[in-house]
């Protein structure tokens, strides 16, 4: 039993065409038109493999492949939302391994003794409101209304609005899932390094995620004629932000141990040549695989804000945008995994993730295993990323075997 390269190549490529940036990468915001495009594809897809399709408070797209019994369900999936000109297999090469893993049950008329589901997530990136993992948060019944509200896009549009106005129900603790009616949570996606490539190695086997914060941090003085103002009577937003930026590289030296710190998106307001900056909006984005890293990472940056602000006379807010812990994933889904792999002739390493994932959340719900297939040269979030079709074939091999080991090993019946 094994899948089809051709028909995973298919879905790769034909997903990548529902982009708001043709020719300049993979642009897939949640809730707009090429989500929906996307969606509809995807349900095609659930509906030819026989699932029984539904869609989650949050837009989550999951297909259901009944079992023997009632039981615990094996979930298979990934998000096919995506960053500002991205890759194509971002996120999607996950949902359409998912896919391919139900065509090959349904082909190959399989039955597990418990129910599949595939999943195909929303908002993983946050590139629309920030944030990110948004399905898996909801999964895990770990989004508050504040989260929906108080998240905004580009144009001023709530998420809450854009999820109920794409016709989503906007109860979103109806996303909700029972630990109990969960057996496990796969995923597989790209590596977004380049480990793998310059090993030669077929497949990464997750040990560990790490932990992530990201904050919106808002720096308010007084926008005034850039002539006129002398130099001692300015409150030059700007001048305290771009101290902020250098400082977010020192406090992730700082902290040591592979912690990260990025200023990845910076707005100057009213943003014209000739006025003084009167305020300035960033994000942060601090990463570390240590609980106690990730909480010192986050002190610093806050002192490092006011430290700034105060002799300025300048004012600050700073909004939480996500906080998901650093984790470590279950030994025997890995082993599971590796023993597929070896019986397959596949090569596997363990590794950790430096990228967040929503196995990390829904590692809080269920046990749940992270593969990783080869990056070329290691690019990703950008429109270069690409992994060799026949290194995602040899991923998406594995994990049918795995997920059918799975849904078929006996547990405590619901
Ligand atoms: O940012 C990340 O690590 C992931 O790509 N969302
Ligand atoms: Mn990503
Ligand atoms: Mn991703």
């Amino acid at each position: 039993m094994e899948t089809n390269v051709q028909r995973i190549k298919h879905d790769i490529e034909k997903l990548a065409q529902f982009t708001a940036t043709p020719g300049k990468g993979v642009t897939r915001f949640s809730y707009t038109l090429e989500d929906r495009a996307a969606r509809s594809y995807i349900k095609e897809q659930m509906q030819q493999a026989e699932l029984a399709i539904f869609e989650d408070a949050a837009g989550t797209v999951i297909g259901r492949r009944p079992g023997e019994v009632e039981g615990p369900a094996v979930l298979v999936g990934s998000h096919f939302d995506s960053v500002k000109h991205g890759g194509a297999f971002d996120g999607t090469a996950g949902v359409v391994v998912a896919l391919e893993i139900a065509r090959v049950l349904k082909e190959e008329n399989i039955t597990t003794r418990y129910p599949i589901e595939v999943i195909a997530m929303v908002e993983e990136e946050g590139g629309r409101f920030g944030g990110g993992l948004l399905a898996s948060q909801a999964m895990a019944g770990m989004v508050t209304e504040e989260m929906l509200t108080e998240s905004y896009d580009a144009q001023g549009v709530s998420l809450a609005k854009a999820m109920v106005d794409f016709g989503l129900n906007p109860d979103i603790k109806a996303a909700q899932r029972r630990p109990e009616e969960l057996k496990a949570f796969f995923e597989l996606h790209v590596e977004q390094g380049i480990i793998l490539e310059s090993e030669g190695i077929d497949l990464g086997l997750v040990q560990a995620i790490v932990g992530m914060r990201e904050y919106e941090v808002e720096i308010t003085g007084r926008p005034d004629h850039a002539g006129t103002t002398p130099m001692n009577l300015r409150a030059d937003a700007l001048i305290a932000a771009s101290q902020v930026v250098q400082q977010v590289r020192q406090i992730a030296l700082d902290v040591g141990g592979g912690a990260v710190g990025t200023v990845g998106r910076l707005e100057v307001l009213p943003g014209a040549g000739n006025i003084v900056p009167g305020q300035v909006r960033f994000s942060v984005d601090l990463r570390s695989h240590e609980q106690t890293a990730l909480d010192s990472l986050a002190a610093k940056l806050k002192k490092a804000v006011q430290a700034a602000c105060k002799p300025e006379g300048l004012t600050y807010a700073i909004t939480d945008k996500m906080n998901v812990e650093p984790v470590s994933l279950p030994s025997h889904l890995r082993d599971l995994i590796a023993k597929e792999a070896k019986d397959r002739g596949i090569s596997t390493r363990t590794m950790v993730s430096g990228a967040g994932h929503d196995t990390q959340v829904m590692a809080t719900l269920t046990d749940a295993a992270l593969i990783f297939v080869p990056s070329k040269d290691g690019r990703s979030h950008c429109p270069e990323e690409w992994t060799a079709y026949a290194d995602l074939k040899k991923g998406a091999d594995v994990l049918l075997g795995a997920v059918v080991t799975m849904a078929n090993q006996i547990s405590n019946d619901i």
